[in-house]
Formats: C-alpha cells, sequence, structure tokens
C-alpha cells in the first residue's frame, strides 16, 4: 500500500500537537481509504515537552513518530522531516503541514485524494476558488499577503499556480522530492525556503495540482512572519527568476553574435568576389556554425557535448534545423541586391528582414506547432 507520511514541524506546539494527534488519527486518517497515513512531529527538543506528548502518544498510535535535533530554523525542521520520511519511514508522498492549526486537518483527505489521482504535486491554495485567507486578518495582512504572491509569480512568470507561499504542500518522493538537494535550499533557517523547495518541485513535477485551503488564523501567539522574512522570500523568488531566464538571455546574447557574424562574413566574401547568393549561403552557415559552438560552450554549458561523435550528431541536427534560414537568407539577400543595388546597406537591410520577418516567426511557429507543441491545430470533425 501506498504510505504518505505527514511531516509537521512543532515548537512550544505541546497543546496543539495533542489536539492534532487526536483529530488525525480519530477522525481524518480513517477517512481516507486506500493509502497508509502516518505522521512525522519534528521537535527541537522545545521546552515545553511538546517531545514527551508526542511520546507518550506514539504508545498509542504505531504510525505517530518523532524526530528530535537541535533548533536551527524551520527550514531545517521541514528538511530533516522530509529526509526521515523519505530513508527512514519510505514514504512514497510527503505533505508539509504545520503543528498550530492554520492548515486545518480536513483539508489533509483532499491533498492527498489528488494525489491518489496521479498528482505528483498538490498545492493547498489559499487564493483559487474555495481556498481563502482568514477573515480576523487586517485588510493590510491580506494585502502583504496577497500582493506578495503576485509579486512572486511575476518574478518567477508563473501565472499557473496562485498560491507560491503557501505552507500546505503534498510531494510525490519519486520523481520529485528525491531529486531535489534539500540540503542545499536557499535560506533554510527562515521562511523563503518555501519559494525555492516549491520552485524545485514545480520543475520536477509532471502533474501539479491546486486544491482549495481555507487557512485558519493562529489560535496562540502572533505569527513569526515579519518584514524581515518578506525580503528575504522576495529576494530567493528574484534569484530563481533571473536564474530561470539565464538560458534564454544567453540563447538571445548568442543569436546576436551569430547575426554580426552574418553580416561580416558576407561583406567579407562580398569583397573576395564571390556572388551575393554565394557569400550569403557561406556567411548563414558560418553563423550557425558559431551559434552551435557558444550554445554548446556557454548557453547549455550545464551538458556540454564533448564525445566528437555526439558533436557530429547533435551539429547536424542544428543544421538541419536552421536548413530554412541557409536556403532562404541567400534568396533574399540576392533578390534585394538586384532590386535595390548591391551596397553593403542593402544587404544589411536584406539580412535583418529575412531575421526578424522571416526566419524567427517561421521558427518560433515550428517550435510550438511542430516541437514543442504549445499550439494545437483545431481538429474539424464532420
Ligand atoms: N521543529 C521546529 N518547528 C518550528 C520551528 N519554527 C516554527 N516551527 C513550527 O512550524 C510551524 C509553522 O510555524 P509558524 O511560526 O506558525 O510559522 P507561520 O505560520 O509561517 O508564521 C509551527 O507548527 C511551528 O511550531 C523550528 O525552528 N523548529
Ligand atoms: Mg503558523
Amino acid at each position: 500500500m501506498e504510505k504518505v507520511v505527514i511531516v509537521m514541524p512543532a515548537y512550544n506546539e505541546a497543546q496543539n500537537v495533542a489536539l492534532m494527534v487526536h483529530e488525525l488519527f480519530s477522525k481524518e486518517f480513517p477517512k481516507i481509504d486506500g493509502v497508509e497515513m502516518h505522521l512525522l512531529v519534528v521537535d527541537d527538543f522545545s521546552p515545553d515537552g511538546t517531545g514527551d506528548v508526542v511520546k507518550n502518544l506514539m504508545k498509542h498510535h504505531k504510525n505517530l513518530h518523532i524526530l528530535q535535533k537541535e533548533k536551527e530554523g524551520l527550514g531545517w525542521a521541514y528538511v530533516r522531516g522530509m529526509q526521515y520520511a523519505m530513508h527512514k519511514l519510505h514514504a512514497d508522498a510527503v505533505l508539509e503541514m504545520d503543528a498550530d492549526f492554520q492548515h486545518p486537518p480536513r483539508f489533509v483527505k483532499p491533498m492527498v485524494d489528488a494525489y491518489l489521482k496521479g498528482a505528483d504535486y498538490a498545492i493547498g491554495s489559499r487564493y483559487i476558488k474555495g481556498g481563502s485567507v482568514p477573515s480576523e486578518w487586517a485588510l493590510s495582512r491580506k494585502a502583504v499577503s496577497f500582493f506578495g504572491n503576485l509579486f512572486i509569480r511575476t518574478v518567477l512568470l508563473n501565472f499557473k499556480v496562485h498560491d507560491l507561499t503557501t505552507g500546505f504542500r503534498l510531494s510525490r518522493v519519486k520523481g520529485v522530492l528525491d531529486k531535489i538537494e534539500l540540503e542545499k535550499l536557499m535560506d533554510l533557517d527562515r521562511f523563503a525556503y518555501k519559494v525555492d523547495l516549491l520552485y524545485q518541485c514545480l520543475k520536477n513535477s509532471k502533474k501539479t495540482v491546486e486544491v482549495p485551503l481555507e487557512f485558519a488564523a493562529r489560535t496562540k501567539e502572533k505569527s513569526k512572519f515579519n518584514w524581515k522574512e518578506m525580503v528575504a522570500t522576495f529576494t530567493v523568488a528574484i534569484i530563481l527568476g533571473i536564474k530561470d531566464k539565464q538560458r534564454f538571455i544567453k540563447f538571445g546574447i548568442v543569436g546576436g553574435t551569430g547575426f554580426v557574424v552574418n553580416f561580416l562574413g558576407l561583406e567579407i566574401l562580398k569583397r573576395f568576389g564571390f556572388t551575393t547568393f554565394m557569400a550569403t549561403l557561406l556567411a548563414t552557415e558560418a553563423a550557425i556554425i558559431s551559434n552551435f559552438i557558444f550554445n554548446n560552450i556557454w548557453t547549455f554549458k550545464d551538458k556540454v557535448i564533448t564525445k566528437v561523435s555526439d558533436i557530429f550528431v547533435q551539429f547536424f541536427k542544428f543544421n538541419l534545423s536552421s536548413l530554412f534560414a541557409v536556403i532562404v537568407q541567400p534568396f533574399i539577400v540576392s533578390g534585394a541586391v538586384s532590386i535595390f543595388g548591391d551596397t553593403s546597406l542593402v544587404r544589411l537591410g536584406a539580412l535583418l528582414f529575412a531575421l526578424f520577418a522571416v526566419v524567427l516567426p517561421y521558427n518560433y511557429i515550428v517550435y510550438n506547432v511542430f516541437i514543442w507543441r504549445t499550439w494545437k491545430i483545431p481538429k474539424f470533425s464532420r
């Protein structure tokens, strides 16, 4: 049977934890069929005796576990708990949940249901239909939460997920959590690590779903979230956003240098007496070669191809995908020259026109329709 482990950090939550164990084991877990539910409490030797409370309850619940360690901050509590759940308890999925009832226990079942229906990553979301933030929250608190989320969504260019800072999330171990170097997440001593963890999980997950969460107000004293935490969280989001776009930015720069090679090559070959058609053809190929080299050693340096036979195969494929440019550019440039005259300016204009009006739109359509299939061609039925 599948095993789902709830990882629940608790610091000075003796009362809450006792209630939580009761609610989960007597009310919520029995409602969930087809999975073995476990609860792992991560306690940093809380002075209020949270650990002892859990240890006592463990006598009655064989699926209740405790991990005790020194205090290092919220992120580390989750990371150590997740590692324990994966390696010691052999979890198939891990659910992150707080002990203070801000994640009401009744939302555990819908999260597990989403997983049973095939989700790799289920996100308890406050900003979708059916989800909410506490009505007790002051307007300013609501605004900070809402706009903070919007800011992070914008920076990460992720508008599919509506709640990027929620702490209630279920992730499949195989292929999602076990692919992440948890100890290297940013800002593990504070709240901000949550954004990095979410970002990594989203990357690994093939099927992500949002499940409505009615986020509750904290029962006891005030939350530890403050301006410092918020700035740290935004910083993590910005770093991730830039990293994410790095490859795209590099790809653009390489494309620019390719154009320079293309134009200079054309001009040099012309001066050696080549026809405009031949000069454009050879210069285009030179640009393709330089683009291939720079993309290989810079844009995709994490995947750099070094094996000679692989280089040939990939170079051939790269040429094939640029074949259209190789064919079309010489025609456009030599055509323009015969109409407007054989000057450098005409050749530059023709090359720019070929690139921006023909080659790039063509590549864009081909990539979207045929290679990555983001556009669906409508089928007409009779
Ligand atoms: N083990 C452990 N648990 C912690 C630590 N900090 C917070 N927690 C627990 O993590 C959960 C979330 O903490 P909370 O202060 O409510 O954070 P907030 O809801 O994001 O403001 C609660 O169950 C806390 O008891 C920590 O340093 N160690
Ligand atoms: Mg809380």
